[in-house]
């Protein structure tokens, strides 16, 4: 079966608008714009983005709209709250079925590895990921170390071990946060082989520094950034939008 990833790729590159803060962390992450998902919507069409991140409820909820711009729509199958302490675990939420009917043009489910639950998150993405392949879906995988079992482990070693563990568990795409260092990146994204590496955005920073992180980015293979809050928390979301571009896609 070929996986459809064009449809979320633009000449081999992409940025993706991430808006599942509001089930991970609580709406503590927005303001009186931001909270709404609308909002979020217009910036994905007019910033024209290669695809927005919604957990199943937006999706459903404002689903007319999202049909109607056209907005190549990745749902994520699984999540969690930030309310419980621990290993965390984050279980699958929507099917690939529900996520075809709603629209999706990609799936996406986060791993926690490390956790002394990531049986459980390896085995749902097992399924998820053959279900989705079967229907042409291509798949990103969030992969992130966390829990108890990985402290004092060297975060260089555990980026390159999530890409490494991307390719092995068959993601078209993972997601991974980067540790700040050039030469330990290109390493993650050399583990990843035929697996593509974006980076998360992270907590929001001075948008100066921020660009000169996805410069450096752009420099070691990835293809691109899933980002949430560096930008709908940015006072003008279009204009970083339009800098992400013009690195992301510089000739
Ligand atoms: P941001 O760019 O806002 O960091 O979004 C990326 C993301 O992976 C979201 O998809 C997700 O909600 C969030 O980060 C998870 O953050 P964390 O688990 O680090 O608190």
């Amino acid at each position: 079966m070929k996986i459809n990833l064009y449809k979320i790729l633009k000449n081999k590159k992409v940025l993706y608008l991430a808006y599942d803060q509001g089930l991970e962390h609580g709406p503590t992450d927005f303001n009186d714009k931001n909270i709404d998902p609308e909002y979020i919507i217009n910036i994905a069409k007019k910033g024209k983005y290669t695809g927005v991140i919604f957990q199943k409820g937006i999706a459903e909820k404002y689903h007319d709209k999202i049909r109607e711009l056209e907005i190549p729509l990745i749902l994520k199958l699984n999540g969690k709250t930030n309310l419980v302490k621990g290993d965390p675990v984050s279980k699958q939420l929507c099917t690939v079925k529900e996520a075809i009917r709603l629209g999706a043009v990609a799936v996406g489910y986060t791993i926690y590895i490390g956790s002394k639950y990531e049986d459980e998150m390896l085995q749902e993405f097992e399924e998820i990921q053959r279900q989705a392949h079967e229907k042409g879906l291509p798949v990103i995988a969030w992969i992130y170390p966390r829990g108890k079992s990985i402290k004092g482990k060297s975060k260089a070693k555990l980026m390159a071990y999530a890409s490494r563990i991307g390719l092995e568990i068959g993601a078209d795409i993972i997601k991974i946060s980067y540790n700040g260092n050039l030469k330990d990146l290109k390493w993650a994204v050399k583990s990843a082989g035929k697996t593509k590496v974006v980076i998360a955005g992270g907590i929001k920073k001075q948008e100066k520094e921020f660009l000169k992180q996805v410069k450096e980015i752009m420099k070691t293979g990835c293809i691109g950034l899933a980002v949430g809050r560096n930008v709908w928390q940015a006072k003008d979301p279009l204009e970083i939008t339009k800098k992400l571009k013009e690195i992301i896609w510089k000739k």
